[in-house]
């Protein structure tokens, strides 16, 4: 059994609730894709550090039409096939606010590798829960009744 803590597919994402992970990609486990939130809309920095072996590289994802899979112009920016040794990955525009996900891509020579992930150098892992920004729909009809009931009274 893998203690794979990072699916192999968008489905199986595992969600980053800090800006960076560890883990390892390699022949048993070539893929690890993580989600985040971004508040809105903004540039993705994607670093990889501590990989031992060339070619770990990271593409960022947006799911555009939600269908679990990579379509045309849904990889918004990628290192894979990279041959520099913990390359990074710049100025990845973010469209709008919701879901991404971050594919690392390994080869057969196995390597552990960090993960560093920033939205236009905040972190979206800390702070502000993210889903305070944009209030939930319920919210404001709650909000807008009570103004309704305070202009009656
Ligand atoms: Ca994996
Ligand atoms: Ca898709």
């Amino acid at each position: 059994m893998s203690l794979d803590s990072a699916g192999n597919s968008i489905a199986t994402a595992r969600a980053l609730n800090t800006p960076t992970v560890t883990e390892f990609v390699g022949l048993i486990d070539l893929d690890d894709f993580f989600s985040f939130t971004a508040p809105g809309p903004g540039e993705v920095t994607a670093r990889i550090t501590g990989a031992t072996s060339l070619g770990v590289g990271v593409e960022i994802i947006r799911d555009a039409n939600s269908n679990g899979l990579i379509d045309a112009g849904e990889s918004l920016g990628s290192t894979i096939g990279t041959t520099v040794l913990n390359d990074t990955l710049i100025g990845v525009v973010i469209p709008t606010a919701g879901t991404y996900f971050a594919h690392v891509v390994g080869k057969t020579t196995g390597s552990n590798y960090t993960l560093s992930l920033s939205v236009d150098g905040q972190t979206p892992f800390s702070g502000t829960p993210l889903s305070s920004i944009q209030p939930s729909p319920l919210a404001s009809q709650f909000r807008r009744r009570i103004l309704t009931k305070a202009v009656k009274v």
